[in-house]
């Protein structure tokens, strides 16, 4: 085994010495992050052969039916920071309607952090046996908590402190910022390391492929409809048409667009606006890896960073990827082509 390898603790042990933000503490949020995506790789190898797969019969805060690995993988993450030594004070998860405190006190102050996590993005692919994900989401607990623990945790996507997801895929592979560029790192099972597979991770200004749930086309407004025409339509010179590629999973969309360019698009619709993906936990924390790999992530009219969020299940429309096509969708959504 080449020694040059680096795992991900001795990577984030160096980003300490390189950045200010790069902190102990919040190392360990990512090592547990890294922890809970490597317990998850492991129950979805085999979930079939153990009953682990279907639905649990009940529906979450969002209304969604439940799948049994939606809960158990929330149970991993909440049990996988609950022993952490109090540096995070509450999680926030797609699968429960209120943040669950799990930070104990770290030398009698109690934990500075909330991790936002959709445990497991694109799981209605499971049964297919398809690639899914968990996004998370690091943000400092605001002086604001001591009256209100919802509020206290809501801020702009600007303020996350770190976001990252884990690919399940052929192989698991973890990615994150912490303001300081992007890193993936491929999970290692024979030593159950995850190991540096990626730094400084730059996604192209331009693409050549799409994703959308076309689906849904009669729904949308009349600007989307026309971007998704204008990316159909024939062009050379502008690389066009572009190959549509929709796998049902967020996380591998986007993770498609970090090496080859491209956009995602889950907008609103005309009785939903608001779209479906959830601001917290999904458009946000994307929105901080893709911008730091150059990137842009917007609803189409305004920057998913600067949104003042208002709950912590809030939903918001998404156009994320390659920054020229990202901007070129939002002058169609804005009507100014
Ligand atoms: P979940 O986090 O509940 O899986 O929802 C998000 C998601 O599954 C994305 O991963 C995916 O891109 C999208 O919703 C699929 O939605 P639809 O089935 O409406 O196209």
């Amino acid at each position: 085994m080449p020694l040059s390898r680096t795992t991900l603790a001795a990577h984030l042990l160096q980003q300490q010495t390189l950045h200010p933000a790069v902190t102990t503490e919040l190392s360990a949020v990512i090592e547990h992050m890294a922890l809970a995506g490597k317990v998850i790789g492991r129950e979805l190898s085999d979930a079939a052969l153990h009953g682990a797969l279907g639905l649990t019969g009940d529906t979450n805060v969002q209304g969604e039916v439940v799948q049994k690995l939606d809960e158990r993988t929330n149970d991993i993450f909440v049990q996988t920071f609950e022993g952490q030594g109090g540096v995070v004070r509450a999680i926030v998860s797609e699968e429960m309607e209120k943040p669950c405190e799990v930070g104990g006190q770290a030398g009698g102050r109690a934990g500075e952090y909330v991790v936002f996590v959709d445990p497991l993005d694109g799981s209605s692919n499971l049964d297919a046996n398809m690639t899914v994900g968990s996004i998370f989401s690091v943000h400092r607990v605001s002086s604001r908590l001591q009256t209100d623990l919802e509020t206290g945790f809501l801020k702009p996507g600007r303020d996350q402190l770190a976001s990252g997801y884990v690919l399940y895929g052929p192989s698991t592979v973890l990615v994150y910022t912490c303001g300081a560029g992007v890193y993936q790192f491929t999970l290692d099972r024979g030593i159950g390391e995850f190991i540096l597979s990626g730094s400084r991770l730059k996604i192209p200004p331009r693409g050549k492929v799409y994703s959308a749930n076309e689906g849904n086309y009669a729904k949308w407004p009349q600007g989307v409809q026309r971007f998704v025409d204008y990316l159909r339509d024939k062009d050379a010179a502008t690389g066009r048409p572009y190959a549509s590629r929709y796998s049902g999973c967020l996380v591998a969309d986007v993770h498609r667009f970090l090496t080859g360019g491209g956009v995602y698009l889950y907008p609103g619709e005309i009785s939903k606006p608001e779209g479906k993906l959830r601001l917290m936990y999904e458009a946000a924390p994307l929105g901080f890896i893709i911008e730091q790999a150059g990137g842009l992530a917007s609803t189409g009219t305004q920057r998913i960073h600067d949104i003042l969020p208002t709950a912590v299940h809030q939903r918001v429309p998404l156009i994320i990827g390659s920054y020229e096509d990202v901007g070129n969708a939002e002058e169609f959504v804005q009507g100014k082509r």
